[in-house]
Parts: C-alpha cells; structure tokens; sequence
C-alpha cells in the first residue's frame, strides 16, 4: 500500500504516538521523512505549506496540508473507517471527540502549562501553578469515575479516545501525576498500561516514566554582577 502521506514529526512528541498509532491500527502507512525541528520548521518551503511552523504537519499523497496533531490523528483515523477508531456510529464519534477535547484542554494544557513553567519558558507563579494542578486532578478524577467500569472509554474496543487519552497521560505522570496523585488513579493508570501495551502500540509509546515527586520549580541561579573594573590610578 502506497503512503497516505508524510508526517513531520519528532518521535517523543505526544500528537506524533497519537497520530502513528492511529495509523499503526488503521493499517495506514505513512511515511516519516528526516526532519530537524527548529530549523527544517522556519525553511520558506515548510512555511509554505505549514504557515504556523509548528509540528507535527502533514503533507497528505492527495494535497492536504494538515496541522494539529488532534486533527492529523481524527482525519487518519477517518479513513480507515473499518478499523472502529471512530467508533460505529455517529454517537461513538461524538464521544470520540468528547474525550479527545477534553484530554487535550483539560489535561494537557495543564501539563504543557506547567512544564513552560517549570523550564522557565514561561514566568513562573506558584498561585497559578497550584491552580493548574488542581484542576487537573479534577479532570484526572473526573476519567478515573468514567473507568471504573471500563476498559476502553468509548465502547467494548480501542478508539481514537484512548489512544489520545493515553497519550496525554503518558506525558502528565512525568509532569504532574506523581506516585501520591496516581495513588487516587487505580483505574486510570490501569487504563494507560493497557493502550500502551497493546503489541501494536507498544513500540511507538515506549516505556512509560513514572515519576516519584511532581516536578518542582528551581528559580534560575542569578547571574553574577560583573565587577566593576579598576578604576585608573
Ligand atoms: N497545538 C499543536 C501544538 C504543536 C506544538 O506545540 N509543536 C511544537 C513542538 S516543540 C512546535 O512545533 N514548535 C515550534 C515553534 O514553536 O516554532 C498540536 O497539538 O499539534
């Protein structure tokens, strides 16, 4: 089968496991060129087509141009309608959707939010800090209620859902979801450990780094002052 096209993509990036492993599951294949982020993003030829330079972006073997590693990975999963990614009807697909936004503006962008923090790409307030991890284990426990009574979170097999979901949480409990969080997350660490160990999958999410302790902030070292030359006698 010929490529559905080519993704530029950096492997570890959470939308890069969502989107191969829709592809893995859907039998798609889809070609992964060289890339080097930060440079190949800012050529005029990727601006081109991709006007944001922001990975993943795919180039489709039919001319779509496509960014948002959400929308990349739904319109995948779209044309392999077999593979139930989507679930079997209109309602599953809304439930698809349902959870794939609520993973993503509910629990990933409290992450990311974090992370910019923590790395200082972003000032850093120990108010806001709090506020994000707090409404993030309510969307934690939030999913948890939903799968104490499931395996998968839309029906009785793997969906685009779960394979975002997992995704996302894959990256939080290296973030924020350390060992005391996840001690209230019985069934959805459960949850993780199934999607990413489904043989299939296995290889693209790659072991899972569980963390001890929520990373914490660790201001910057001041820069020393530079002293001031001898002053001429
Ligand atoms: N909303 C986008 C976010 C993608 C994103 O943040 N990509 C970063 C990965 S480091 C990027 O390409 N940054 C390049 C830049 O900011 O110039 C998605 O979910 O796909």
């Amino acid at each position: 089968m010929a490529p559905v096209g080519k993704l530029y993509c950096v492997p570890t990036m959470r939308q890069t496991k969502t989107i191969r492993s829709v592809c893995a599951l859907a039998g798609l294949e889809l070609e992964i060129p060289e890339y080097k982020h930060f440079s190949d993003n800012q050529q005029p030829e990727f601006l081109a087509k991709f006007p944001h330079g922001k990975i993943p972006a795919f180039e489709g073997a039919n001319g779509l141009n496509l960014t948002e590693g959400a929308s990349i990975a739904r319109y995948l999963a779209d044309l392999a309608p077999n593979s139930g990614l989507l679930g079997s009807t209109p309602e599953d697909a809304a439930l698809v959707d349902q959870w794939v936004h609520f993973a993503e503006s509910e629990i990933a962008v409290q992450t990311q939010t974090v992370l910019g923090m923590l790395s200082n790409s972003t000032p850093y307030s120990k108010g806001i800090h709090t506020f994000l991890a707090e409404r993030q284990m309510r969307s934690l426990i939030t999913l948890e209620t939903h799968l104490s009574t499931r395996t998968f979170l839309v029906g009785e097999r793997i969906t685009l859902a779960d394979i975002t979901v997992a995704s996302i949480l894959q990256r939080t409990v290296t973030v924020t979801a350390d060992a005391a969080v996840r001690a209230k997350l019985i069934n959805t660490v459960r949850f993780l450990e199934t999607i990413v160990h489904q043989p299939k999958l296995e290889a693209i999410f790659g072991p899972t780094e569980y963390i001890e302790k929520a990373l914490q902030y660790v201001p910057p070292k001041k820069e020393k002052a530079p002293t001031a030359p001898a002053a001429p006698k």
